[in-house]
């Protein structure tokens, strides 16, 4: 049984961050209904696109589980349409520019007024305040959330990250506002307006580094690798490498095979409790009772010292090997692995972290699964729809459109060309 079975989602998102959270709530098993510019759609349908004539991977992974209705929502045909659809649905979620919405005529009143049990849900790239009017993509969210001045090498410029923590951070936010929204529900009988900003959602997976920010208001951070090299701190959380970010010290060496392979390297984890391990493993056992290195507190300031010394070690194994040495002896260690490597991983094709799906444009292709896994609600990966594959489905089926009302609806130009056959 899907957890969300029955709950209809009004799906009025494009590019990253929404499509994200609806994505998930798809997986979850709500009926999640596409609403797309009829000829167009989302833009990212086009966007590095790869294999000629097909959808983009960018569009199909972030689409999977979900039905798409062309519609024109600012003709008249198409703003009745879509006057029903809010009638008929729980949520809608969309991650238009500030203002869209309510230049199109939804604005969250009159959306209250069809329907006072819907939940409306947005993605902004600012919460109110002096940049609300701002369009926003990832990495101006991840710059403006706190990420990018924190990430990089104290050396070096302020650095953005791999992991789309503005764009898919923020939709995995909204999601979580839309379930809560959707519970209170339960007892007020009422909808609510839930809004993820996305300097907001960074900025929360950012605390530790506002953590920091008053810790140094206070005295140097002692763990920071800066603080053994003598580097003095200025007055804001600095960028720290690859520093572990907690009291235990870590770092990514590099393993056998570095001089050619990118990726040979290991995240290092030097716990206190597992010391005398580490320094037995690297061949170095003087230091456990040696005054300069036994406890935590000695060790600080020669953290990178100590590092080159293991990194003597790692460097005469791969990093498969590091891993297999160091967990029976609980020391916490991590592989650097590649999306070659991950995506070849048979444990996570086992879970269905990673899934191979067949589209009709494309074939066959490697997509992430849900990573939330419930034990009553397995989700499946369904491919992505074609743009408007289910127009005539939904007017019909979900909005009871039939016969002369049909095909008015299809002369009106609203929904664009029925791609399957429905029509009475
Ligand atoms: N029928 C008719 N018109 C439609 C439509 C439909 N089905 N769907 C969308 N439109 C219209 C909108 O009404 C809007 O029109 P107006 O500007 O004339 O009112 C227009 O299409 C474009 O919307 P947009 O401004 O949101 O799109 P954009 O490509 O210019 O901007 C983005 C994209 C992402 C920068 C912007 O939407 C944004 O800032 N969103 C909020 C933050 C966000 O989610 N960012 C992350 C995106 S992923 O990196």
């Amino acid at each position: 049984m899907e957890a969300l079975k029955g709950v209809k989602i009004l799906d009025f998102t494009h590019v990253q961050s929404g499509p994200t959270c609806t994505q998930l709530l798809a997986w979850f098993g709500a009926d999640v209904i596409k609403v797309e510019r009829p000829g167009v759609g989302d833009a990212t349908r086009k966007q590095l696109v790869d294999v000629p004539g097909a959808d983009s991977l960018y569009f199909t992974m972030l689409n999977h589980n979900k039905r798409s209705i062309e519609l024109n929502t600012k003709n008249e045909t198409g703003k009745e349409i879509l006057e029903r659809l809010i009638k008929t649905c729980d949520v809608m979620v969309e991650n238009f520019a500030p203002g869209a919405l309510d230049r199109m005529g939804f604005g969250w009143e009159r959306v209250q007024e069809l329907n006072p049990r819907m939940i409306m849900a947005s993605v902004k790239g600012f919460g109110p305040g002096p940049y609300e009017d701002c369009k926003v993509y990832e990495n101006v969210a991840q710059c403006t959330g706190g990420s990018a001045s924190t990430t990089g090498f104290l050396d070096g410029p302020p650095t953005v990250t791999g992991a789309q923590i503005g764009d898919s951070g923020t939709g995995l936010h909204l999601a979580l506002g839309i379930v809560t929204a959707l519970f209170q529900r339960e007892q007020t009988g009422r909808g609510q307006k839930v809004l993820a900003s996305m300097q907001d959602g960074v900025l929360n997976l950012c605390r530790v580094k506002l953590r920091d920010q008053q810790r140094l208001e206070r005295g140097p951070l002692t763990e920071y690798s800066q603080h053994g090299q003598g580097i003095e701190f200025g007055d804001a959380t600095p960028r720290a490498g690859n520093d572990s970010g907690g009291g235990q010290p870590g770092w990514i060496l590099k393993c056998k095979g570095w001089e050619t392979d990118p990726n040979a390297y290991v995240y290092f984890i030097t716990q206190a409790a597992v010391w005398g391990n580490i320094c037995d493993l690297i061949g170095q056992p003087d230091w456990k009772d040696d005054p300069a290195y036994a406890k935590p507190d000695a060790r600080l300031d020669k953290i990178p010292q100590i590092f080159d010394r293991i990194e003597e070690w790692t460097k005469t194994k791969t990093k498969f090997e590091v891993m297999d040495a160091c967990n029976p002896l609980d020391i916490p260690c991590g592989p650097i692995l590649s999306m070659k490597e991950l995506s070849q991983e048979q444990s996570l094709r086992e879970t269905g972290t990673i899934v191979e799906v067949d589209h009709p444009e494309r074939g066959p292709y490697l997509t992430v699964g849900c990573p939330v896994k419930l034990s009553d609600s397995p989700a499946e990966v369904k491919r992505s729809p074609l743009l408007g594959e289910h127009t005539a489905e939904i007017l019909q089926e979900v909005l009871g459109y039939s016969g002369d009302d049909f095909d008015k609806v299809v002369a009106s130009g609203a929904v664009g060309e029925i791609k399957t056959a429905g029509s009475d």
